[in-house]
Order: structure tokens, then C-alpha cells, then sequence
């Protein structure tokens, strides 16, 4: 309609997904709409810890006790336990992977619900340090009637995840968020524990003026990965593109759906696949990726058609624009020959 939201008028977080779910008709039970309320409540609750990590210096190893005498945990640890507890509290879970968890929780049948949460508590914290922004990363599956709540619901292409998201703990808490209806942001007003719609329906520029790719590794990088390179940075016309690595996918990742451009993590001759976790990483940012119009490839194959063999896998990683990424592409096609 165009006409400006009156501040009377807070879109939140919760309202949002509601209006999805009110959206669906009696098709929707809710769940969502309650699962996706805890995943936020996390975020709040991360939220606050990284802030004060950044006061007190929180992020102290792990096993050492603070002025409480209490065992403390590092930061990442500690929003596993913080996602793991009120995901298994919500209700609404069968099957919880993370980052953090060698193994699956599969959710006793008192709080069994019907979702799958795939996530990384706290990526990137090792950048915690210098203040660079982290976040949570996470994809959600629904249960299949087959299976029931079990590791082999977790074991499925990305292109059957129901939503996907992440939050980055920066000088803002932003969470952006997709259902399968798009993507959008919200910023979390502090003062009112809400998160706001502040970046409706983003949607990914089809090209960029930027390339996001850890550079140190380039003497391990395959040729097609040094031949795109090459393309973009020493141009036959036009100008070069701009080198922007933050080292933190959620910070890289943020920027590509909103500025445009490629970020890449690949597979390379050190990292035989790639760097990056399939379930938790690649999967969430690839749905985010085309749900705002780009594209997420392994530089061969759709990411989201990768059917996982086991929960912690790696994957080579290209996303971002769709011209940028189709660029890429045409030096994998060229070098089949190499493939
Ligand atoms: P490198 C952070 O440790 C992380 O898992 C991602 O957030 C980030 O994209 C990548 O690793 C950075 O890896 O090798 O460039 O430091």
C-alpha cells in the first residue's frame, strides 16, 4: 500500500508469524508460531549474554569459575544449553542437532512436539573477542509421519526445511527469518524485549559489486575457484569488484542479502569439503539465499538438494547474487574436465 506503518502500529516478530499462521487457515496448528516464539526468546536471552561478554569479558575458557564460584562456560556453550533447553521446553521438538552436540537429541515423548531444529548456538565466536558480530544460525524440519522424530528426520535435503533463520549479535540484535514466504528482518528493541519488522521481504540485488572469500587459502584454491577470481578482480572491462571477509558467516552472509555480490567458502585442496557444516551453516543460508532470490551452489550441485549422510558434514559453499553466482558457475562448467 506504500502508505508509511504508524508507530502505533509495531509489527513484531511474533505478530508476523502469527499473521503467517492466520495466513494458512486451520491448516496451521500454532506449532510454529511457538516454536519460532522460543527460537526468539533465545535470541533475546544470547543476546544479552554477548553483550555482557563484551563488558566483563564473559567469553573466559570454559572450566573456570566466575566471582559465584559458578563453572563457567564459554559463550558458546552456554547458548547451546540455552537453545537446548527452551527448544526441549517449548514442546514443539522432536530432534535437536548442534554445533556444539556430537550427537542428536532426540526429545523424550513428554515434550516431544513435531519440529526438527538444526542449529549453531553461537557461530563465529571465536571473533567474540575483537567485537565482531556472531550469531546464531538454525533450520527447521517437520517431522515425517514415517519417521517419527528420529536422526533420519534430520537426514534430508535443506529444499524440505519449513523455515530457516539467523540472529547476529552486533551493535543491533538482528533476526532475519524465512517460512517459505520470502525473507524478512527484524531488530530487537531492547527496551521492549520485541523484535520490529525493520527490513520487510529482503530480496538479494541480482548483481554485486562485492566478493566475500577467504583469500589466505587462495594457494589451496581448485582452478575454477582462482579463474572466477581472477575474473572479477582483474576485469577485461569494467572495474574490479571489492574484497569484503568478515570472517563470521552470519556478519558475510547479512551484508550479501542486502548489498549483493558472492560469498564463497570452497572446497579446496586443504579442506577436501569445504569448511563450512551442511545441516546448520550451509543449509539455513542457502533456503535464506534463494528465498530472497539468489543462489546457493557447491559450485557443482543446488545446495539444498544435498541429502545429508551424517549430521556434522561439511560442504563447499557459493551464495549471493544470481549473476554473480552464475558466473562462478561457468568456470565449474568450463573445467568439467577437471571435475
Ligand atoms: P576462516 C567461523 O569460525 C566460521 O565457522 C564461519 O562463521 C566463517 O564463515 C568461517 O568459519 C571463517 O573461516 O577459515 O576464514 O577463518
Amino acid at each position: 500500500s506504500g502508505e508509511e506503518t504508524p508507530s502505533t502500529d509495531l509489527i513484531t516478530l511474533t505478530r508476523h508469524v502469527l499473521n503467517d499462521q492466520l495466513r494458512l487457515g486451520s491448516a496451521a496448528t500454532g506449532d510454529l508460531t511457538l516454536l519460532l516464539n522460543a527460537i526468539q526468546l533465545t535470541s533475546k536471552f544470547i543476546a544479552t549474554n554477548v553483550r555482557k561478554a563484551r563488558l566483563i569479558n564473559l567469553v573466559g575458557m570454559a572450566g573456570e569459575t566466575n566471582v559465584q564460584g559458578e563453572e563457567q562456560k564459554k559463550l558458546d556453550v552456554l547458548s547451546n544449553d540455552i537453545m537446548v533447553n527452551a527448544l526441549r521446553a517449548s514442546g514443539k521438538t522432536a530432534v535437536l542437532v548442534s554445533e556444539e552436540l556430537e550427537e542428536a537429541i532426540i526429545i523424550e515423548d513428554f515434550y516431544k512436539g513435531k519440529y526438527c531444529v538444526v542449529f549453531d548456538p553461537l557461530d563465529g565466536s571465536s571473533n567474540i573477542d575483537a567485537g565482531v558480530n556472531i550469531g546464531t544460525i538454525f533450520g527447521i524440519y517437520r517431522i515425517q509421519p514415517e519417521t517419527n522424530g528420529t536422526i533420519a528426520d534430520v537426514l534430508r535435503p535443506g529444499s524440505e526445511m519449513v523455515a530457516a533463520g539467523y540472529t547476529m549479535y552486533g551493535s543491533s540484535c538482528n533476526l532475519v527469518l524465512s517460512t517459505g514466504q520470502g525473507v524478512n528482518g527484524y531488530t530487537l528493541d531492547a527496551a521492549l524485549g520485541e523484535f520490529i519488522l525493520t527490513h520487510p521481504n529482503i530480496t538479494i540485488p541480482p548483481r554485486g559489486k562485492i566478493y566475500s572469500f577467504n583469500e589466505g587459502n587462495s594457494m589451496y584454491f581448485h582452478p575454477p575457484v582462482t579463474a572466477y577470481l581472477k575474473s572479477i578482480k582483474y576485469p577485461t572491462k569494467g572495474k574490479p569488484y571489492s574484497a569484503r571477509y568478515i570472517g563470521s558467516m552470519v556478519a558475510d552472509v547479512h551484508r550479501t542479502l542486502l548489498y549483493g555480490g558472492i560469498f564463497g567458502y570452497p572446497d579446496d585442496k586443504k579442506s577436501k569439503s569445504g569448511k563450512l557444516r551442511l545441516l546448520y551453516e550451509a543449509f539455513p543460508m542457502a533456503y535464506l539465499t534463494e528465498q530472497a532470490g539468489g543462489v546457493a551452489t557447491t559450485g557443482t550441485k543446488r545446495i539444498l538438494d544435498i541429502v545429508p549422510k551424517a549430521i556434522h558434514e561439511r560442504c563447499s559453499v557459493f551464495l549471493g547474487s544470481r549473476d554473480d553466482v552464475q558466473d562462478l558457475l561457468k568456470f565449474y562448467k568450463d573445467a568439467c574436465v577437471y571435475l
